[in-house]
Parts: C-alpha cells; sequence; structure tokens
C-alpha cells in the first residue's frame, strides 16, 4: 500500500473507533431516568429468572466470590457521546449462565429503580457482556450505577442497565423501558439503530 490519507482508519476492526455520528466525549456523563436506588450490600441479589420460572441467584458476597475480569472498553450512547478505552471490573454473564438451564433466546433486564432493558441473549454471552462493580478501580458510583451495572459494550449504553437485580429470561422478544418509547430494539452502534425504524 502506498499513501494512507489522514483519518482513514477503515472500520472499527482496524481501528476506527467512533460509530457514525458519534462524537468523542473525556468526561463521564450521568443519565438516568428517575431518582438513583440506594441498595444497601446486605440485601442485593442478582437473580437470573428462566422461562420456567426457575431462579439463579447470588448474594454480593457470593457475587464477589466469582472469577472477575476488567474488560477496557469503548461506550457509546444514543445520545452521541462515545467514552473510549473505560476501565472496568466484573463477571461475565458467562460465569453467571453457566449452569442456566434455557430454550430462551431474550432477555428482560430488570433494575432496582424500575428500568428495564430487552437483548436477544446472545449479546449477553460470549464474553461479550459483564456485571460491572468497579470503574477505573473505585467501586462503581451510584450515580453510574452501583453496587453493580451490566456492561453491554457493543450495543448503545442505554442497554447497559445500572442498580441491575436480575434478568428474566423470554421465549419471545418484549420492549424495554427505552425500547417502549421508540428506541430501537437491538441497538447496534456500529448500524446507527438508534430508534425503531432504523
Ligand atoms: N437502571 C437504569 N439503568 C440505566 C438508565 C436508567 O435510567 N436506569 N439509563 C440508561 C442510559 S439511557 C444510559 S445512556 C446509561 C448511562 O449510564 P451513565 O449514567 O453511567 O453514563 O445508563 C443506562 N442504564
Ligand atoms: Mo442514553
Amino acid at each position: 500500500m502506498g499513501i494512507v490519507s489522514p483519518g482513514f482508519q477503515g472500520r472499527r476492526r482496524s481501528g476506527s473507533k467512533l460509530p457514525p455520528g458519534q462524537y468523542e466525549e473525556e468526561d463521564f456523563p450521568v443519565l438516568s431516568a428517575g431518582p438513583t436506588p440506594r441498595v444497601p450490600l446486605d440485601r442485593w441479589r442478582f437473580i437470573i429468572t428462566t422461562e420456567t420460572g426457575e431462579r439463579y441467584g447470588w448474594s454480593w458476597d457470593e457475587f464477589q466470590a466469582l472469577p472477575q475480569e476488567t474488560p477496557k472498553v469503548d461506550i457509546h450512547c444514543v445520545t452521541r457521546w462515545s467514552k473510549f478505552d473505560t476501565d472496568w471490573q466484573g463477571v461475565s454473564l458467562d460465569v453467571l449462565f453457566a449452569d442456566v438451564e434455557t430454550t430462551a433466546d431474550y432477555a428482560m433486564v430488570q433494575s432496582y429503580d424500575g428500568y428495564t432493558t430487552n437483548l436477544p441473549l446472545e449479546d449477553l454471552l460470549d464474553g461479550q457482556a459483564w456485571i460491572a462493580h468497579k470503574y477505573a478501580g473505585e467501586d462503581l458510583d451510584s450515580e453510574h450505577g452501583g453496587p453493580a451495572r451490566l456492561l453491554v459494550p457493543h450495543l448503545y449504553f442505554w442497554k447497559s442497565a445500572k442498580w441491575v437485580r436480575g434478568i428474566q429470561l423470554m421465549l419471545e422478544d418484549s420492549p424495554g423501558f427505552w425500547e417502549a418509547a421508540g428506541y430501537h430494539d437491538r441497538g447496534d452502534p456500529w448500524l446507527e439503530q438508534r430508534y425503531q425504524g432504523d
């Protein structure tokens, strides 16, 4: 190859980190639909409920004892800010789903503030999603979803439910909070899936 024009970095595979219509943000904005819920750690639970009603749950101590990962990822909010190379610590959803018996294809993520968001189950597996409880080496701020939030960075950030309390598995898809308000069902920033119909 000869001359590479400045700014040309191909697509994400070859290094372009900014999805279409996004700008880079240095700060970490807080976006919450309502007040920040306070969840005492001795009452915190994370519970996966299958389509047959079977439950798999972890207390805070049990969750902390699971294998931890430290993903460094870019995050993309549908309000057009993207933040690069954010550092998290948490538990892979692959660990939490390891013993879960299900034939469901869809998940509804549920939070302590009543927020919900739906995803295809496959978007939560294969190293793509975590329940994160540390950010930049510190306990996750409550404004950003502490004690623990979902982190699913390959989709728009509204899918990364803060103050997460569980996942309901579903045989059929059903819209969560923003999805019912007109946001896209899947929300892939690289396909610019902002609203229903995009
Ligand atoms: N429980 C809950 N999770 C939520 C939200 C919310 O209002 N409640 N807002 C979502 C939206 S729209 C975005 S962009 C991100 C913002 O996360 P941040 O406040 O840490 O930047 O959280 C998502 N997760
Ligand atoms: Mo958002």
